[in-house]
């Protein structure tokens, strides 16, 4: 197999003064990446597993490309994850070493494995002459199908399982990519998504990556930050619909304000727009389509499944799907029953089969064996249709019990249970809510110890926020003096929404 990034090899000349990537002020040639990144592989070549605190750095660049090159499988950590969230991962993963930027304040959870200093500064200095050198070391990636990430993703109850992601089928998902959107060592990616998930981290870094392109983070989305990189040179977009949502609105103010004006003209100047993590309504579609003339165009993908269809950069854009399968991709319909449906008709779970999809859940055979039919095809738990030209239009999701905010995954039983332990919560049911916004929003339903003086929304958000993440706290907190049950005691969720 060749090399996952292969433009890291030992680039010379022209190709090693190629920007690689860029965060603000600071940029990384392919040149100083390789020379960085081998360093840093040869100090954690003997490290069983590492974890990588994965601010949106370039310091996270670097450390997930040394991991990968030196063929050691690389955790990415969410630098907001919670207490309780943060111990579950590191019990379950068991990192030898943290990879972490020279000012990043490790939480006391980290203080167990080998820190790491990644100091992208310090690889500038090294390229001026000053490197400690790394005595003749080679990094070697791993066989195709060893663990190169493994990124934690909830389910609807219990704790995140950590998906292991093999070189195989990053290698794999990025060049179905490349294939559908003559993705090429030209383009210049902008996006400001999280590098402790698929979307960021693999398609957004590596993707650019691997073909010898490059890519800009905005470290923090705005508006403003995407018209100023995609009118620079910019040009491709990835976000979620959340994002999508925030530029529409920006381009909703009146013709003439210099915000929307810039935006709109960026964007139509951009060679390709693409959504992703959810579904983009068809609203947001039309309100981008109408200010820029421009389609953003949807992939569906998975943490276990990386990308599963996509729609072509020549083919039709359709709002409202999310294209056909890519290469290589087996997909499928399924009922309840494990009958497999054919024709336009048929509404039933998306399940695929290929290259693609991951190994299974660290330490989790039976998870593993759960999300599988018996001849290998990877339930989605996603419910959609297949058009007559293939295109697939995802529909709905089987589990009530998953929502999907701001494009983030986040199961229902996590927050119960972390609810659950605050001193004020007897009982307690998280529902997602429509949110023109996020999409989703969590909604938390409550029945107090101490009715007199509930625990605040706030008070019950920052502890969620503190257990398990920010992006998993309730932003609405209904009280209530009992939950809704059947007969056999079960909580009736769809009885719950406000009177
Ligand atoms: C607010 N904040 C708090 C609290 N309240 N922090 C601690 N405790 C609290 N109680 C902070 C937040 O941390 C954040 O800080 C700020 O307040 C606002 O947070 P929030 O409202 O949650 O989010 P947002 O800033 O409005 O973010 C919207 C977003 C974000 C940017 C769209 O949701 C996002 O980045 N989504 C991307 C998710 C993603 O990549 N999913 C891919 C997985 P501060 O302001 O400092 O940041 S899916 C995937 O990978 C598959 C394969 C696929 O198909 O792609
Ligand atoms: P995650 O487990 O966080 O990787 O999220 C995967 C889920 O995101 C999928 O199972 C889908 O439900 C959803 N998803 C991803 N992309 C899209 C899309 N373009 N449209 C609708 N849902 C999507």
């Amino acid at each position: 197999m060749t090399p996952l990034l292969p433009a890291l090899q030992s680039p010379t000349g022209p190709a090693a003064s190629r920007e690689a990537v860029r965060f603000g002020d600071l940029s990384l040639t392919y040149g100083r990446l390789a020379e960085a990144s081998t360093a840093l592989a040869a100090r954690i070549a003997d490290a069983g597993r590492v974890a990588v605190w994965a601010t949106p750095t370039p310091e996270t660049v670097i450390a997930v490309v040394a991991a990968l090159r030196a063929g050691v499988p690389a955790v990415p950590l969410n630098p907001r994850t919670g207490e309780r969230e943060l111990a579950h991962i590191l019990a379950d993963s068991e990192p030898t070493a943290v990879l972490a930027g020279p000012d990043d304040e490790l939480p006391p959870a980290l203080e167990k494995p080998r820190r790491v200093t990644v100091d992208a500064r310090a690889s500038e200095r090294a390229s001026e002459g000053t490197d400690e050198g790394t005595d003749g070391y080679a990094p070697g990636e791993g066989a195709p199908e060893a663990p190169a990430l493994i990124v934690y993703t909830s389910g609807t109850t219990g704790p995140p399982k950590g998906a292991v992601l093999p070189r195989r089928a990053i290698a794999a998902s990025l060049d179905a990519l490349e294939d559908a959107w003559g993705w090429t060592g030209d383009d210049v990616l902008v996006h400001a998504l999280p590098l402790f998930h698929v979307h960021g981290l693999i398609l957004g870094v590596l993707g650019p990556l691997r073909r010898g392109g490059s890519v800009r983070h905005l470290g923090k989305f705005s508006p403003g930050g995407v018209a100023r990189e995609l009118g620079s040179g910019g040009t491709m977009l990835f976000g979620v619909p959340t994002m999508y949502h925030r530029l529409a609105e920006t381009l909703d103010a009146p013709t003439g304000s210099g915000e929307r004006d810039t935006l709109a003209e960026a964007l139509s100047g951009a060679r390709l727009l693409v959504s992703g993590s959810a579904a983009l309504p068809v609203h947001d579609h039309e309100r981008i389509a109408a200010a820029t003339g421009r389609r953003v165009i949807e992939r569906y993908g998975m943490t276990e499944t990386l990308m599963n269809t996509g729609i072509r950069a020549d083919g039709a854009p359709r709002p409202g799907t999310v294209g056909p399968p890519l290469a290589g991709v087996e997909l499928r319909l399924v009922e309840d029953d494990g009958t497999v449906l054919e024709g336009p008709e048929a509404i039933g779970e998306i399940q695929v089969r290929g290259p693609n999809l991951f190994t299974g859940y660290l330490n989790r055979p039976d998870a593993t064996a759960a999300a599988h039919t018996a001849d290998g095809w990877f339930r989605t738990g996603d419910v959609g249709t297949v058009d007559e030209d293939g295109y697939v239009r995802i529909v709905g999701r089987m589990a009530t019990d998953l929502i999907k905010s701001g494009g983030y995954k986040i199961g229902a039983g996590e927050i119960e249970n972390a609810l659950l332990a605050h001193p004020g919560v007897r009982e307690a049911a998280v529902t997602g809510e429509a949110d023109p916004d996020l999409g989703e929003r969590v909604v938390a339903w409550v029945v107090t110890t101490s009715p007199g003086s509930p625990p605040t929304t706030e008070e019950l958000a920052n502890h969620v926020a503190a257990q398990l993440a920010p992006h998993k706290r309730p932003r609405t907190v209904h009280y209530l003096d009992a939950l809704p049950r059947n007969d056999l005691g079960k909580i009736m969720k769809r009885s719950l929404h406000v009177q």
